[in-house]
């Protein structure tokens, strides 16, 4: 390269081309003056001063960020209702219901004239045999009077047992109401018979088995007396009188039945 000398008057001519090394040179004592006393980075003076930059590359995508919240449902259009699905096991029965209220009784029905004239013939016939057996039941061993019908078993035993024995019969034990029924019972025992009769709950008070007060009485002479360690149930002896004896005393079983 040749060296720069007075004798190239071109160059001498014409100071341009050392301009921008001047500029430079202005710039930076200019920018010194700015800064003051700091420590200027090395880079910032020449990046703040100089003309922009053209933009670079984007830079690459950063990491995911936080979980965002639920957002409000969509406005989107109702689908078709599907096909009905498949039907499922029958449940478990239901408690069965209150009964209802009886119904009001119905109008006699009708038969034929046959089937009638058979029922009616059929009745007849069984109201003549029960009559029969009552006959002989009265003639063997029972005494009616009235509408009371006195049977015994042939048996002695206490009150207690003879209750039990006219019940399980639906019957229930003797007890005269008036003379021709206490003769009635003395004829069919001939000896001692229990009476449905006691004062166990009021002593000398002797009522009926379901608490009525006597309306008919054939007391023995001396009698009730109560005797020994008490006395609350009742016989007909066999002259037709009565006695108070000890409970536990067995006598002859009569229970009497209603027609
Ligand atoms: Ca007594
Ligand atoms: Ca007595």
């Amino acid at each position: 390269m040749a060296p720069f000398t007075a004798k190239t008057p071109a160059r001498t001519m014409m100071p341009f081309p050392l301009l921008p090394l001047l500029l430079l040179n202005m710039v930076a004592v200019s920018c010194s003056e700015v800064e003051g006393p700091k420590k200027v980075p090395d880079t910032c003076p020449v990046m703040v001063c100089g003309s922009p930059g053209a933009n670079g590359f984007p830079g690459k995508d950063g990491r995911d960020g936080a979980k965002g919240e639920k957002g409000e449902p969509g406005e989107g259009l109702r689908g078709l209702q599907g096909p009905p699905g498949k039907m499922g096991p029958p449940g478990t029965p239901g408690i069965s219901g209150l009964p209802g209220r009886v119904g009001q009784k119905g109008d006699p029905g009708k038969c034929a004239d046959f089937d009638c004239g058979l029922v009616i013939s059929e009745k007849e016939a069984l109201q003549e045999e029960l009559d029969r057996i009552k006959n002989w039941l009265n003639f063997a061993l029972g005494k009616r009077v009235g509408k009371k019908f006195f049977l015994t078993n042939g048996e002695t035993m206490s009150l207690d047992k003879v209750k039990d024995l006219c019940k399980r019969f639906q019957a229930s034990v003797a007890i005269p109401s008036n003379a021709e029924e206490n003769q009635a019972i003395n004829n069919l025992a001939r000896r001692e018979a229990i009476l449905g009769i006691t004062d166990e709950e009021n002593e000398g008070q002797f009522v009926d088995l379901k608490g009525n007060r006597l309306t008919y009485q054939n007391w023995h002479d001396g009698e009730p007396n109560n005797a020994v360690s008490g006395e609350n149930c009742v016989v007909i002896t066999e002259k037709g009188k009565w006695n108070d004896i000890s409970c536990s005393r067995p006598a002859l079983a009569v229970c009497e039945f209603l027609l």
